[in-house]
């Protein structure tokens, strides 16, 4: 891959608040599940991921994603659950909104006409609580954590010894 390229995801980002509101919601399942506990500061919603991006073509994708047009929502994260065959446990919105979707379409076609092919896999939004987790039963939160979304952001993903790291680079504002 050439000279600065990075790789590189879309995502929602909780601010303090809602990260402590997230771990006491889900302590007890993430010590239920084991397994390598996601760290406070690494939390996120994965909204699209994008791969190995060069810095030209992340310019091309700053200009797309700067013409996005999305009102800001509130997500309710109200369920507890697993991916058993990825083996991560999870917190999640059991209703995401329809701006929720309607948002990753378009980040889908600003990476697309940025020149980027990012995968399809079908959008199953929830933020990963623990790694290696063995199967947590499936929970439903009567104290759901209520999560303002104003802005997505950029985020670089690197593989270090112990673990990935997380930073987000840039944000952009929700406004229809
Ligand atoms: O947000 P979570 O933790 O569910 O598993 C990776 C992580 O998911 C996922 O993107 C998020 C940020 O790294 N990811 C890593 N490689 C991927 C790939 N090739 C991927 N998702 C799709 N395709």
């Amino acid at each position: 891959s050439s000279p600065g390229t990075e790789r590189l995801f879309l995502a929602l980002w909780p601010d303090g608040a809602v990260r402590e509101a997230v771990r006491r919601a889900a302590a007890e399942a993430v010590r239920a599940a084991r397994g390598r506990p996601v760290p406070p500061d690494n939390l996120h919603l994965t909204l699209l991921f994008l791969g190995a991006v060069p810095p030209a073509v992340r310019e091309a994708l700053a200009a797309r994603l700067a013409a996005v047009r999305c009102a800001p929502f509130e997500l309710v994260l109200d369920r507890i659950g697993g991916f058993p065959r990825s083996r991560v446990a999870w917190i999640a919105p059991s209703r995401p909104p329809a701006a929720l979707h309607r948002l990753v379409g378009q980040l889908r076609a600003a990476a697309e006409e940025a020149g980027l092919a990012p995968e399809r896999r079908p959008f199953s939004p929830h933020l990963t609580l623990v790694r290696k987790a063995r199967p947590v039963p499936a929970q439903v939160l009567a104290r759901p954590v209520r999560w303002g979304v104003r802005r997505f952001w950029l985020v670089r993903s690197q593989t270090l010894p112990d673990g990935a790291r997380y930073t987000p680079l840039r944000a952009w504002p929700l406004a229809a």
